[in-house]
This record gives structure tokens, sequence and C-alpha cells, in this order.
């Protein structure tokens, strides 16, 4: 029987990519997002190039009710969690921002990602094996002006994965957080700035990661031996050295 992988967001960016990785390594996927037509245009695609199994389920990591609707739906034991949806909304500062952003930030990627886990991780104990894997970000390593809520958000993961790793070890249960920099083929900066294009052009002078370098990191945390927990990895593009440090004198790195 195949491992299987459920990944949170899978419809975009990183979670897509990561979707394309695992399935490539013979892993079952389980695919979860809002946007139904997105899923099932996802697993057309994988399904031309794997023959793994692929499950989707439709809902919004929001609302604990829908999560748990979704998972009672699942049989199959899963080996590995990708908790990876979540979102930035807005760029202001604390003084100006906006209540429904950060409740949105909030209830996605603390909320959500707090639902999931405590969804997935009793059959992980009780079958005393397991993976789960959170998307932290540079942005829950060092904080940046406008930034606000989504660090806010991003150091809750960064603490909840450290809180609960304190916990899983002694049931065989590893629990690894990736933290990347900027990172593009992704939605990121359209929902940021919701869906206005030339705001969310902020790659134009740098190579930020791609979805697939993180795709690769999280396949690595997930594929170490069994006796070794990577416990966080914290990557950025060549052309970024902080959240506000980054050369943006060109796109040193894209093929000529
Ligand atoms: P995308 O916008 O491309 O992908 C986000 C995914 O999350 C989508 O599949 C979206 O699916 C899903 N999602 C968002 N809200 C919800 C919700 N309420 N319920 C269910 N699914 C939801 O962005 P990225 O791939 O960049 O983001 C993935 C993760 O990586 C996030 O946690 C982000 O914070 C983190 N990250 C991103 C970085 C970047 O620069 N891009 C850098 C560091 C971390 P749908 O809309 O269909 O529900
Ligand atoms: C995304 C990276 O710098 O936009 O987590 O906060 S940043």
């Amino acid at each position: 029987m195949n491992k299987c992988v459920l990944i949170t967001g899978a419809t975009s960016g990183i979670g897509l990519a990561t979707a394309h990785v695992f399935a490539a390594n013979g892993y079952d996927l389980i695919l979860t997002g809002r946007r139904e037509d997105r899923l099932n245009k996802v697993k057309e695609e994988i399904l031309q190039s794997s023959s793994v199994n692929v499950t989707l389920l439709c809902f919004d990591v929001r609302h604990y009710s829908e999560c748990e609707k979704a998972m009672e739906s699942i049989s199959q034991p899963i080996d590995v969690l990708i908790n990876n949806a979540g979102l930035a909304r807005g760029l202001d500062y604390v003084y100006e921002g906006k209540i429904e952003h950060w409740d949105e930030m909030i209830d996605t990627n603390i909320k959500g990602l707090l639902y999931m886990t405590r969804l997935v991780s009793p059959g992980m104990v009780a079958r005393k094996s397991g993976h789960i894997i959170n998307l932290g970000s540079s942005a829950g390593k060092e904080v940046y002006p406008k930034g606000n809520v989504y660090c806010a958000t991003k150091f809750a993961v960064d603490g909840f994965t450290r809180a609960i790793r304190t916990e899983m070890h002694v049931h065989n249960v590893r629990v690894s957080q990736i933290s990347p920099g900027h990172v593009e083929e992704t939605e990121f900066a359209r929902v940021r700035f919701e869906w206005d294009e030339e705001r969310a052009k902020i790659y134009n002078d740098f190579n930020p990661l791609t979805a697939k370098d993180v795709a690769e990191s999280i396949y690595f945390i997930a594929s170490r031996p069994p006796h070794v927990n990577i416990n966080d990895i914290f990557v950025m593009g060549t052309q970024q050295a902080g959240n506000m440090i980054i050369d943006r004198t060109g796109r040193r790195f894209d093929p000529i």
C-alpha cells in the first residue's frame, strides 16, 4: 500500500507543487482547498503522469465543522499531514489595518492549522507513526514593517510547531516546519493585494524561491530515515538575505 499525504491548500502555489512532488514519489494524495474546479484540474493533471490514488476534499479550513466533516470521510491512514493552506491579506501599518484582513489571516493560518492537526494527530498517535509538516515563513522568524498580523500568525505557527514536537516525539510522530522567504509561482502576492496585478508584481527585479524549490525541501523533510526529525528549514532565494534585505538589481538567475 502506498504511503498517504494530506496537503491543505493544494489548489495553487506551494501546495500544488508539493502534490506533484509527492505523487512522483509514489504517495497517495488527499488534496484540499476551497476551489472545487481547481481541485479537479489538479487531480486530472496528476493522474496524467502517475497512478497514485488522489482524493479531493473541498472545504474551508477556517470552519472546524467543515474540517471535521471532511476528515470523517477519510478512512485511509494519513502518514504525512502538510499544513500549507494560508495567506497574507494587506500590507498596512497596524493603526490602519483592516479587521477583516486580520480575522482571515488568524482564522486560516493559525486556527485552520490547529483544527487540521487536532483531527489528524489522534490517528498518528494511535498508530505510533506519522509526520506533521507546517508551513511557517521567514515572517515567522523576523518581523517587518506592515507585516504585523501576518508575522504574528507565522510566529504562532513556529511556536505551535515547536510546542507539539515536545508532545509528539514520544509517540513516534515527527513534527517539522519549513520557513521560506519569498516564493513565486504562487498566488500569494495576488491574494495579499486582492488581485491588484500591478501591486502583486513583487518578483520582477529578483529571483525568489519557486514553489517547486519549497516542495522539494518539504519532500526532503518527509523522506529522511525514520530516526531523523528535521525541525525546521529556513530557506530563501540567493538574492534575499532578510525580509527587508533583497538584491533588487535584476533577475540574476533567469535562463537567458
Ligand atoms: P497560494 O495563494 O498560491 O496558495 C494558498 C493555498 O491555500 C491555496 O491552495 C488556497 O486554496 C489555500 N487556502 C487559502 N485559504 C484557505 C481556506 N480558508 N481554506 C482552505 N484552503 C485555503 O500561496 P502559497 O502557495 O504561497 O502559500 C502556501 C503557504 O505558504 C501559506 O501558508 C503561506 O503563508 C506560506 N508561505 C508563502 C510564501 C510566499 O512567498 N509565497 C513564503 C513563505 C510562506 P483555495 O483558495 O482554493 O481555498
Ligand atoms: C511570505 C514571505 O516576506 O511576504 O511568507 O512575508 S513575506
